[in-house]
């Protein structure tokens, strides 16, 4: 899944970027925005190679891509930035609060220039679909099928409401699907603090029922650059407790719906990450195509039972090792081995 690290000019995205993946984003390529991987820190991880003791450790890692920022005077400048944010499967919005401002302001602007370029995607197919029924051509009738399902989430946008939180059909998520509506994206406010935020700096935003994170990027990259040795006396004196970039991580971790599962045995111990809701079937399908084709049926634990009592041997004789199908939709924390056959 790819995050997109998204908002108006700089409001700190590519600080956000550098801090998150270790990587310095190249300002010539910032137009088409840039991709960097953040290991996704988790101590069930830990659990399982202290455990295992394998040979090989592969954590789970987090897509980030820092988009261009939107320009929030010209809004009719941004056509080819929002093209760019829209290959973003969720969206970390980041508000810039470093220098005083109204985040919620912020916020809901951001949110309206969104709700503004999801329209015009719309109009322009419903404009098209429209010409095609009044030509009376054969493929009238699917046009004023794919007219029935989007005209509803035009209305929704028009009338303000949020896509994020609508309840769409099967037919309406595949008519929509290759529109990638950016308001229908999972989202998550990351507020760039000047210091060391405290919690009283997110809450007239989660008060306005966003889902938001706060830290303090400038100041934490200055750390960052900092050598070893004077990093501590410096956090100390700005108030800086810990960094955020666990914290930070797990949020967009939590916010963008997805969940973690393992294979773990003395060769390798891996995390994997999945979208919330999906099954066995797509978590074989991660780890190798030939697992999803041959599927016969897995076997699941919590790797929280797994690291409790020691070993398989003991989660199974607590009855807590299950045998599943396809079906099985995985939760956060499954250990699984998946038999299949080729
Ligand atoms: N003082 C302070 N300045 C910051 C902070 N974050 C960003 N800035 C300022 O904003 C500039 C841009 O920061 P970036 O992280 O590149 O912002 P961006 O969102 O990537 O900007 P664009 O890519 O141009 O949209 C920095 O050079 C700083 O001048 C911060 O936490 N504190
Ligand atoms: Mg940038």
């Amino acid at each position: 899944m790819r995050i997109g690290l998204v908002g108006y000019q700089a409001s700190g995205k590519s600080s956000i970027f550098e801090l998150l993946t270790g990587m310095k984003p190249d300002p010539a390529k910032a137009h088409s925005g840039q991709i960097g991987m953040a290991v996704l820190p988790d101590p069930r991880f830990d659990g399982l190679v202290k455990l295992f003791n394998p040979k090989k450790v592969t954590p789970a890692k987090i897509e980030l891509f820092d988009t261009p920022g939107l320009d929030r005077v010209h809004g009719d400048s941004n056509n080819q930035r929002i093209s760019v944010v829209r290959e973003a499967n969720a969206l970390v919005h980041v508000i810039g609060a470093y220098a005083g401002g109204d985040p919620v302001a912020d916020a809901r602007n951001f949110e309206d220039d969104l709700m503004l370029a999801d329209l015009q995607v719309l109009e322009n197919r419903i404009e098209r679909l429209e010409a095609s029924v009044k030509k009376n051509r054969p493929d009238r009738e699917a046009c004023q099928e794919e007219l029935a399902l989007i005209r509803p989430v035009q209305e929704m946008l028009q009338s303000g409401k949020l896509l994020r939180n609508a309840e769409f059909t099967a037919e309406q998520e595949q008519a929509t699907k290759s529109f990638s509506l950016l308001t229908r994206k999972p989202q998550l406010l990351l507020l760039n603090t000047a210091d060391a935020a405290d919690e009283s700096a997110t809450s007239a935003l989660s008060s306005a029922g966003y889902k938001v994170v706060a830290a303090p990027l400038g100041l934490e990259l200055e750390v960052q650059a900092l050598d070893e040795s004077e990093r501590a006396a410096f956090a100390a004196d700005f108030g800086l407790k810990e960094p955020s970039r666990e914290r930070v991580l797990r949020a967009i971790f939590e916010a963008t719906e997805q969940i973690t599962f393992f294979t773990s045995d003395e060769k390798e111990v891996r995390a994997w990450l999945l979208r919330r809701g999906m099954t066995a079937f797509d978590a074989a399908g991660t780890i190798h195509t030939d697992l999803a084709r041959g599927f016969i049926r897995a076997e699941i634990m919590a790797v929280d039972d797994l690291l409790r009592l020691g070993s398989e041997r003991e989660v199974k004789a607590a009855n807590l090792y299950h045998t599943v199908g396809k079906d099985h939709v995985m939760r956060d924390g499954d250990e699984i081995v998946v038999r299949f056959s080729v």
